[in-house]
């Protein structure tokens, strides 16, 4: 970690653009630790079904669903399960986002089984699609993407014949706009300024002489 020997009068700002910064970069994927989920009918309690998400299975028993038990997931205790044997089972939500802007898109995977096929896309835009995929621990994957409209599907596609890919922590932040680096600066230099331009301006007082009063008369 890196300490930057800040004064006092620069660490109040500095707090509060931080927390703006944090505001405007929230994660916009709803539940993307698969930790909020409901009981899956006529299925073992460690599948479940993820709140938020939608799911298409090509399968019967369940090839998508959320795994729970601590060993399966990334984080927390559940974890997004993707392993269509008849063809790609598909996790998704549609997100609201804003024409134009830039999303960070980051995501754990990991995979066991051949053969597989993994499919990544956000709006329609391809952004990983392979076939047999190494087995895997979970490794992150980070994308820089833009949105199109204002309702972006968010897609997760996987297909595994003797395995699974497990899937956690997916989450999709805007890019805080330079504007709003600038303008974060911008006000921490005028809240120091007015401090220091406060403090002379008390110094000044103290050393004016009271021209009033018989003492200063005289002189
Ligand atoms: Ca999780």
């Amino acid at each position: 970690m890196i300490s930057l020997p800040l004064s006092k009068g620069y660490r109040l700002p500095i707090l509060l653009l931080c927390l703006a910064i944090q505001v405007a970069s929230a994660n916009i994927v709803v539940n993307g630790g698969f930790e909020d989920t409901s009981p899956y009918p006529g299925q073992p309690s460690e599948i479940r079904i993820p709140t938020g998400w939608t799911m298409f299975d090509p399968d019967t028993p369940a090839s998508v669903a959320a795994m729970c038990g601590s060993s399966n997931a990334h984080s927390g205790n559940c974890a997004g399960f993707l392993a269509g044997i008849n063809g790609l089972a598909s996790l998704s939500q549609f997100l609201s986002t804003t024409p134009g802007e830039q999303y960070i898109l980051t995501f754990y995977l990991a995979a066991a089984g051949v053969p597989n096929e993994i499919v990544v896309t956000f709006g329609g835009t391809e952004l990983l699609n392979s076939t047999n995929f190494p087995d895997q621990p979970y490794s992150v994957h980070t994308f820089n993407i833009s949105a199109s409209s204002a309702s972006t599907k968010l897609e997760f596609q996987g297909s595994n014949l003797f395995g699974a890919f497990l899937l956690d922590d997916v989450s999709v932040t805007p890019v805080p706009e330079p504007s709003t680096w600038v303008a974060g600066l911008a006000s921490v230099l005028v809240l120091k300024l007015r401090r220091r331009q406060g403090r002379r301006g008390n110094r000044r007082e103290l050393v004016v002489p009271d021209l009033a009063s018989p003492e200063s008369a005289e002189r």
